[in-house]
């Protein structure tokens, strides 16, 4: 048995540690016993504040959170700044922790962020594409065992009028069978990243022998866990604006404010969807039972699907059950996406290795909701409602209107990373 094999005590890198999903994995697994290195460019609050978007909920600098996890838990976690498009640097974070593991969130993640104008395309795509690329040559120069697992989306299969199998289909053509990886038809510059990512990492494990993991997640909600309830500063960040928000996260504030849930176009758009608590389960799972040498896996990571229009008339019958009433708005699709379509995705796999999923309740939406509530004025109803980026002609006046927005009193891009994102 390899040491990759030991259950706890590994030595981690978790790449993208200062996002949504990031920081509430470097805890989780900090807590389990394992030793954490917290790796971010910090890039994502740049593009906040170069876009005019901001989390609802306040966010402590990564020097703060790592103080108080410590202080609260008595756990450590080393916090690093490094981008992944240094190859140097990734290299040497290599060397000095020599990881048994690396969990990859470290990636430009808004499909509409992705679909801006050429600029944005292209940053995210040698964002996602260079960092990825360096990680595996990381791995295969300096700790060929690592188990590599990394963030992928449901979005890369796009929407088939077939079943949808986890990473690879049997396929029988003129009278010949193989074993292929499962087409991909993407729907936007974002969600094609990650299908080049997956070819690469795909090449890596074949070539060199690397062991991988792709997860490839559904849209994720929620903005608690077990680690982030035990301190206000342990907060995650929660997108409302409709480049970062997703769709049911986007959903609870509309009704928390009384708005009109943002239903783009039918809603007959069908997603898988999981509980950001059961992300840090699948992501454990995966870590505990490594792939093999020369192995590339591939997990769909979601735990139930529904269409967007389910999901908003969800929100609505939870909300009249307690006398309150809220309107769903069928707005202008501005993406291009099939609005009904056959839609159903295998994700076994995860099950077989012990995920219990945490379904889509009431509680959750109601816990969201308050939490929401209790902000209420943090929130722009234009940031809430108004899709900013068209899929056929890119950022649009509301783009315009935000975009190299400066906060009244806040400093320029060369911010430090410890200021606060800001409601205006
Ligand atoms: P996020 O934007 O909140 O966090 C991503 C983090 O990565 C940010 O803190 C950012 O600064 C960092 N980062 C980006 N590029 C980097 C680079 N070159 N070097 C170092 N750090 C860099 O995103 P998230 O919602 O936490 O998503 C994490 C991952 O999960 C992403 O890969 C995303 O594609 C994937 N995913 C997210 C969802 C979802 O619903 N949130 C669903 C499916 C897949
Ligand atoms: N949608 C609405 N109204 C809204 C927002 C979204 O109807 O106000 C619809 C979209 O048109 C789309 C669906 O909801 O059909 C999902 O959109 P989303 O913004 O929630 O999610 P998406 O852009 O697909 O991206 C998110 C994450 C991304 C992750 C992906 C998983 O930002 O990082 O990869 O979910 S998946 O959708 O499975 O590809």
């Amino acid at each position: 048995m390899s040491a990759i094999n030991g259950r706890s005590g590994l030595t981690v890198l978790v790449l993208g540690a200062d996002g949504y999903i990031g920081w509430p994995m470097a805890m989780h697994l900090s807590k389990l016993g394992h030793r954490v290195v917290a790796v971010d460019s910090l890039a994502r609050r740049r593009w906040d504040r170069e876009g005019g978007t901001y989390s609802l909920l306040p966010l402590r600098s990564m020097s703060q959170r790592v103080r108080r996890w410590e202080a609260v838990t008595g756990h450590q976690i080393t916090w690093r700044r490094a981008d992944l498009r240094n190859a140097e640097v990734m290299g040497s974070l290599f060397q000095e922790f020599k990881p048994h593991a690396v969990v990859h969130f470290a990636e430009q993640r808004s499909a509409p962020f992705s679909m801006v104008d050429r600029a944005h395309a292209e940053l995210t795509q040698v964002n996602n594409l260079v960092g990825t690329l360096n990680l595996l040559f990381a791995i295969r120069d300096q700790v060929p065992d690592c188990h590599l697992i990394k963030l992928g989306t449901m979005g890369e299969y796009g929407t088939p009028n077939i079943d949808i199998e986890e990473g690879y289909i049997d396929i029988e053509h003129n009278g010949r069978q193989d074993r292929l990886p499962f087409p991909k038809v993407p729907g936007s510059f974002y969600h094609l990243s990650k299908v080049h990512d997956s070819n690469n990492i795909h090449f890596a494990t074949r070539a060199w022998g690397v062991r991988a993991t792709d997860l490839n997640q559904g849209v994720v909600y929620g903005f608690e866990t077990e680690e982030t309830r035990l301190h206000p500063d342990l907060s995650t960040r929660f997108d409302f604006d409709s480049i970062w928000g997703t769709a049911l996260n986007r959903f609870c504030v509309q009704a928390a404010v009384g708005r009109p849930l943002t239903v783009y176009g039918k809603g007959g758009q069908t997603r898988g969807f999981l509980d950001i608590r059961d992300t840090m389960a699948c992501v454990t799972l995966a870590l505990e039972n490594p792939a093999e040498r020369g192995e590339c896996r591939v997990f769909n990571q979601f735990t139930e699907q529904f269409s967007v229009l389910q999901l908003a008339e969800l929100i609505a019958k939870g909300r009249r059950d307690h006398g309150l009433e809220t309107t769903i708005a069928h707005v202008p699709n501005p993406r291009v996406e099939l609005e009904e379509h056959y839609y159903n995705a295998k994700h076994q796999h995860l099950l077989d290795l012990g995920l219990k999923p945490h379904f889509l309740a009431d509680t959750l939406l109601e816990s969201v909701i308050g939490m929401v509530e209790r902000r209420s004025d943090r929130v722009d109803p234009v940031l809430l409602e108004q899709p900013s980026v068209s899929w056929r002609t890119g950022g649009n006046e509301v783009w315009d209107r935000y975009s190299a927005y400066k906060p009244p009193g806040s400093k320029t891009a060369s911010q430090p990373e410890g200021a606060h994102l800001n409601p205006r």
